[in-house]
């Protein structure tokens, strides 16, 4: 399956280094809604779902963990481990998020408000949203 990842650039100095990510500019949607997640207990496993319409960008802006990304078809793993690296995570994509490093703070830009209705929770349900069951 593709992954899309996106760099962006560092404007660094010898103060050290800022990241400005902007809509439209350098990722592909309105940010309408941005959260994180850190302290994240050892050992813990994150999302087990899909979303219909809601399209993410996941940036581990310190430490690192893992993304499971399953189309219905074919699983990919990525490792997200620097603060200027986006993964593109698109609707209809099962997401699994593991690895957490104890400093990983994950942050997460989303196209669209939070809502309840967008998500996916049962692996069979997402088979068949996908057309493949
Ligand atoms: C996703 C992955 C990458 C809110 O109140 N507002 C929000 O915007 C979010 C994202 C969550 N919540 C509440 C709902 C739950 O009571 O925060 C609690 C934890 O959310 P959840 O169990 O959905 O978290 P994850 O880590 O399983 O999944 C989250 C996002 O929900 C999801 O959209 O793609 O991160």
């Amino acid at each position: 399956m593709q992954i899309t990842k996106y760099v962006f650039e560092p404007h660094g100095d010898e103060r050290g280094q800022l990241v400005a990510i902007e809509e439209f500019r350098n990722i592909p949607f309105d940010i309408k809604r941005v959260y994180y997640m850190y302290d994240t207990t050892a050992g813990t496993s994150r999302g087990h779902h899909a979303h219909k319409s809601l399209q993410q960008i996941l940036i581990c802006v310190h430490g690192s963990c893992k993304i499971m990304l399953d189309n219905g078809k074919e699983q990919e793993t990525v490792l997200l481990d620097k603060p200027n690296e986006g993964l593109y995570v698109s609707n209809a994509v099962w997401r699994e998020m593991y690895d957490f490093s104890p400093d990983a703070v994950l942050m997460v830009l989303a196209s669209e408000l939070y809502d309840e209705e967008d998500y996916i929770r049962d692996y069979d349900a997402f088979l068949k949203y996908v057309g493949q069951k």
